[in-house]
């Protein structure tokens, strides 16, 4: 049975790939995406490690002068997306988005290295990869933490990876539509429109798109014209365990500068982030800094955050909220408590794997092993289930959204590992 799985979960990743990178599934996401990739190349590195290393190197071929890594790579032209490269307009050799992903590069190539069969055959790539992923690190304190309090904000839902979370509702009010061109969305010609954002949402995320495009996307003056500009807990939390990995790789190498700025990011993000936290919801939750006030909203953002080093009884009490949720496959992307709750909604209750391995990992290193093993394995039975979806029911174990999905067979393999 596992090596069914496994053999399944390596040929879905192979399908899917496309030479220097992999797309997330054929069809509704037809280019390079930037933390699937990261995490994609997890799974690659248990039966091609070469190619595991060759995909997060694709990814940062495409970095910007400035840093910033993007959220999309289009790097062939494909009609079955939408918004394509004409619409970012970002005037870059090979057309990419203009907005980032979470920053799961730093943690993915720790894994890289300690799952290595060789260390030594990886050093140099490695040692290539160091500064361009600390230059990324460098670009998000410095145009997305303005005023210095240690915590980077996401202008856009997309950057967040969890599109139409409940999360984005209030701010949202603040996005205008008016003017926006006229479009027509392809992912709903891919995938059940009652599993997708609504409409009001994709005009919002098309007029935080043309506003930023209007700015020519100067990364530099995108934060401050951004009426929308959320501080999510996972988002931070995943740059914060990057660059505590990050210091570790660098320390390995004698790279003494980039190991004590990124300890400095990693350990003033982490005193930052207990302004996060939320007894009444026990977990953390997103703040709008726009009005400076917590969301009440708990997402799985807030539960994402115990994927750094978060203190060993935030991590307790996360894992009580997550058996809270009561659900039968975990974790639930939102709280099924919350009347918000949409048990097919994509980011608005679905279970999505990646989500579960990152938070899995944060569990069992702050000691709750009972509470990860309970996720993975969850994880896995929703595999045995139902295949390997984009995401899935958290009542039901339904598959939803797109699938043969890449991440989702990455994610099986480490689960396995
Ligand atoms: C927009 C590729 C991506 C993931 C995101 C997920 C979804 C895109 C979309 O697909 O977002 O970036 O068009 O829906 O929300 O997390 O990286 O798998």
């Amino acid at each position: 049975m596992t090596d069914a799985l496994r053999n399944a979960a390596i040929d879905i990743l192979k399908t899917n790939d496309r030479g220097r990178y992999t797309v997330p599934t054929k069809g509704l996401y037809p280019f390079q995406w930037n933390w699937d990739s990261c995490l994609t190349a997890l799974g690659q590195c248990h039966f091609d490690e070469n190619r595991a290393w060759t995909e997060i190197e694709t990814l940062f071929a495409h970095q910007w002068p400035c840093g910033m890594v993007p959220h999309i790579i289009f790097h062939q032209m494909d009609d079955g997306y939408f918004p394509g490269p004409h619409i970012w307009g970002t005037d870059r050799p090979v057309p990419t988005s203009g907005i980032t992903q979470p920053a799961v590069a730093g943690f993915a190539l720790k894994r890289m290295l300690d799952c290595a069969s060789d260390r030594q055959a990886v050093t140099d790539r490695l040692r290539a990869l160091l500064p361009k992923v600390a230059a990324w690190h460098r670009w998000f304190f410095a145009t997305r933490d303005p005023h210095d309090e240690g915590l980077v904000a996401i202008l856009h839902p997309w950057e967040a990876g969890r599109d139409n979370s409940v999360d984005w509702d209030d701010p949202f009010d603040r996005v205008p539509t008016d003017g926006i061109t006229p479009y027509t969305r392809r992912d709903t010609m891919h995938a059940d429109p009652s599993h997708r954002p609504t409409k009001a949402q994709y005009d919002r995320y098309l007029w935080l798109v043309e506003h930023f495009r209007a700015l020519r996307w100067d990364t530099s003056k995108l934060h401050d014209a951004s009426p929308f500009q959320v501080v999510d807990p996972g988002f931070n939390a995943i740059l914060f365990r990057s660059c505590a990995d990050l210091a570790d790789l660098a320390e390995d190498l004698g790279e003494s500068g980039i190991a004590a700025e990124n300890r400095s990011y990693a350990a003033r993000g982490l005193a930052a982030l207990e302004g996060l936290w939320s007894d009444a919801h026990g977990q953390y939750l997103c703040r709008d800094r726009v009005t400076g006030a917590l969301i009440d909203s708990a997402s799985v953002g807030g539960i994402l955050a115990v994927f750094c080093a978060i203190p060993q009884a935030r991590a307790a009490r996360i894992a009580a909220t997550i058996a809270g949720h009561g659900t039968r496959y975990c974790v639930a992307s939102h709280s099924p408590h919350d009347p918000r709750f949409d048990a097919k909604r994509y980011w608005r209750g679905p279970v999505w794997l990646v989500v579960n391995y990152m938070i899995a990992d944060g569990l069992a290193r702050a000691g709750q092993q009972d509470a990860a093993a309970k996720i993975s394995a969850a994880s896995l039975a929703l595999i045995g289930k139902s295949g390997f979806a984009e995401y899935y029911d958290p009542m039901t174990g339904e598959a939803l959204g797109g699938g043969e999905f890449t991440w989702t067979a990455a994610m099986v393999l480490e689960f396995l590992a």
